[in-house]
């Protein structure tokens, strides 16, 4: 009688294990049900990302193009410098103008404005978008003309057009996240060498690494775009992002050939260009990559690049939508 009492409550013990384990099995059941549920809820919440108008980013290069050479000093700089600016607020962007004095290698002294844009402030996750809108005085790589400056239509208002369109779909439709527009003044009025040790390119970049617009600015992280409207424009991933900012690079290169851009965006391996403005926001400790339009197989830019070919017939819609597409999927897929 003992050893069958003894059984029994053996097998109570069992038992009461066994509905235990049923019970915490179904509870399991449960969450993961509810996981799941709350997964789908999140993924249908995300935000559609609008379609980038390549017309409009086209019409935004012409505007800048249309006000004459943007060389420092000169009215054509002044003017454009208030265009972009009021774009940019007529987008519901608050918008300061960073003003420097800097002086150049052939010594002449400039103050500079660098364009600072912020749309949703309050949002603390934020992505960097950046683009140079001066011109080079010179095209020394032209053969004729070569003390005059060119249009600079794919250097400089290119990535200023596409920076414009994205900022018109921003107010169209609100992103999760917060948007910094930074177009830097005085990029191209370098020469090779360096001037007591600093660069003599990039010098509205290098002031503002040395000056942030906001004590302890900070962003996620950062895209120069410079030279984005080249037609059948490759842009291979450059050297000085791939050091900086590999993860960026791979994001933006992986997210470009998921959305159709692939023949674009290629993955090959890095080159080094001498420098350009993200150098100086990686300086500032924002990871930043460049998409910069370069031939792997000359080793060179482009061939309008610094000469008067550099106008509007050197901008094709199809790239400004590969460029401004891809940049809109990034920042719609970020939270
Ligand atoms: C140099 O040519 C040293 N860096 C490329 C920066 C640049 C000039 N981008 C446009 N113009
Ligand atoms: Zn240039």
């Amino acid at each position: 009688m003992e050893a069958l009492g003894r059984f029994k409550n053996k097998l109570n013990v069992i038992l009461g294990f066994a509905i235990a384990f049923f019970i915490v099995s179904c509870g399991n059941e449960t969450t993961k049900t509810e996981d799941v549920v709350i997964q789908q809820k999140i993924e249908v919440k995300k935000i559609p990302t609008p379609s980038f108008d390549s017309d409009s980013a086209y019409a935004y290069v012409k505007a800048q193009v249309d006000f004459g050479p943007r060389v420092p000093g000169t009215p054509a700089h002044a003017k454009c410098a208030d265009y972009i600016a009021d774009k940019l607020k007529s987008y519901g962007f608050n918008v300061m103008i960073q003003n420097g004095v800097v002086t150049t290698y052939d010594k002449k002294k400039f103050n500079l404005k660098n364009i600072i844009a912020s749309f949703n402030e309050d949002k603390q996750t934020r992505i960097l978008l950046c683009s140079h809108w001066d011109t080079r005085p010179i095209a020394e790589k032209d053969t004729k003309d070569k003390d005059k400056p060119g249009d600079g239509a794919n250097d400089g208002a290119s990535g200023v057009g596409v920076a414009l369109e994205i900022a018109r779909q921003l107010s169209l439709s609100n992103p999760e996240i917060g948007v910094d527009i930074i177009c830097f003044d005085i990029e191209d009025y370098g020469t090779s060498g360096y001037d007591e040790g600093q660069s003599t390119w990039c010098l509205g970049s290098q002031y503002w690494s040395k000056n942030l617009h906001k004590p302890n600015y900070n962003a996620k992280f950062g895209i120069l775009m410079d030279m984005v409207g080249g037609p059948d424009a490759i842009f291979v991933k450059e050297g000085i992002s791939v050091e900086y900012a590999s993860a960026v690079v791979d994001k933006v290169w992986e997210t470009a050939s998921r959305i159709g851009y692939g023949n674009y965006f290629i993955p090959q391996k890095k080159y080094f260009i001498g420098e350009d403005d993200h150098k100086y926001v990686n300086e500032a400790g924002i990871p930043c990559i460049d998409i910069i339009e370069y031939n792997q197989t000359t080793g060179a830019f482009a061939d309008y690049h610094h000469t008067h070919n550099d106008n509007m017939n050197a901008i094709d819609k199809k790239t400004l939508k590969a460029v401004g597409q891809t940049l809109l999927e990034v920042i719609y897929s970020e939270k």
